[in-house]
């Protein structure tokens, strides 16, 4: 039995197209808080953050639009999260990406403290990791994994707590990498499993894998979720689909196989856009996903050691 924390994040500055906002709201109609319960956990919703303070922050890149709206999130959603998980296992209701440059911020802030490593899993079609520099697009729901990497490039942010070690952080799923970001993962030890890597090798023991360094070095595991990890085909609802991802199937397992492994401590559900939704199906579907992630399963059994 588990403490969750809902937190809705109504971000909407880290990228272009309107909707965002409406996701906490979407989640709590897929009835998110009813599922948890119905697994026997508790559930305490907080409500949604409110944005912070607005300032005047600039940086020398002029695609970056709204600095000041996503300072203000990150702010206000370090500090939810640092609170948060001192209580329980807090889930963030997105909102777009950029929620995970203050989500991830007080969840490393209390691995600091606790003198645990943490450790981060991206399921997304993207690897996010521009800096305030490299983006193009300006959108910052590009940028929170080059934050909490601790790279440089991130001058107006607060400075990352105790920054994630490259080692401790895997991409999976992706299939959307920018020319800036291929040249920054390449020089890392960031785990890239693409898309490539696991129609070769499957979902499970890739994920295996990283779950066992996760156990093995007593770590805290982070994972962050983007609705675009999905196939557009099972998740419509989202401002950046691109084909070729997670099927229904691959996406339970792996689910099943972080809740297997009793690791997680934190969750970002990021970039639903109910605006894009066809009847609810994506809300639902991430509330379904939500459901694998803790606990729910067809049959009770040991599977098969990894
Ligand atoms: N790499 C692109 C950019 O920085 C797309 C990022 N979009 C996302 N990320 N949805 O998950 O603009
Ligand atoms: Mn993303
Ligand atoms: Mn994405
Ligand atoms: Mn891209």
């Amino acid at each position: 039995m588990t403490h969750c924390i809902l937190i809705g994040a109504p971000v909407d500055s880290g990228q272009q197209r309107p909707g965002c906002l409406m996701g906490p709201a979407a989640y709590r109609v897929a009835r998110i808080a009813e599922v948890l319960k119905a697994l026997g956990h508790t559930v305490e919703d907080r409500g949604d953050v409110a944005p912070g303070p607005l300032g005047q922050e600039s940086c020398a890149n002029p695609a970056v639009h709204s600095l000041p709206e996503t300072l203000g999130w990150t702010r206000a959603l370090a500090d939810a999260s640092a609170r948060a998980m001192a209580d329980g296992l807090p889930i963030f209701l997105g909102g777009d990406h950029s929620l995970s440059l203050g989500s991830i911020h007080g969840v490393a802030a209390h691995a600091a403290a606790a003198g645990r490593p943490l450790f981060v899993l991206w399921l997304d079609a993207h690897s996010d990791i521009h800096t305030l520099a490299s983006t193009e697009s300006g959108n910052l729901h590009g940028t929170p994994l080059a934050y909490l990497a601790g790279r440089p490039g991130f001058a107006p942010f607060p400075p990352f707590p105790a920054p994630v070690p490259e080692a401790n952080i895997c991409l999976f799923g992706i299939r959307s990498v920018d020319p800036a970001e291929h040249a920054a993962l390449e020089e890392t030890e960031i785990t890239v499993n693409d898309m490539r890597v696991l129609d070769e090798q499957g979902f499970a023991a890739p994920m295996r894998d990283f779950l066992n360094r996760v156990q093995a070095a007593g770590g805290m595991l982070h994972v962050s979720l983007d609705v675009d990890f999905l196939d557009p085909s099972v998740a419509p609802a989202v401002g950046t689909t691109v084909p070729g991802g997670a099927t229904f199937r691959e996406a339970h397992l792996v689910c099943e196989l972080i809740h297997e492994s009793g690791l997680m401590c934190s969750l970002d559900l990021v970039e639903l856009n109910p605006f894009l939704d066809d009847r609810g199906r994506t809300a639902r579907m991430m509330v379904d996903l939500v459901g694998s992630l803790m606990g729910r399963k067809v049959f009770d059994r040991p599977t098969r050691a990894g």
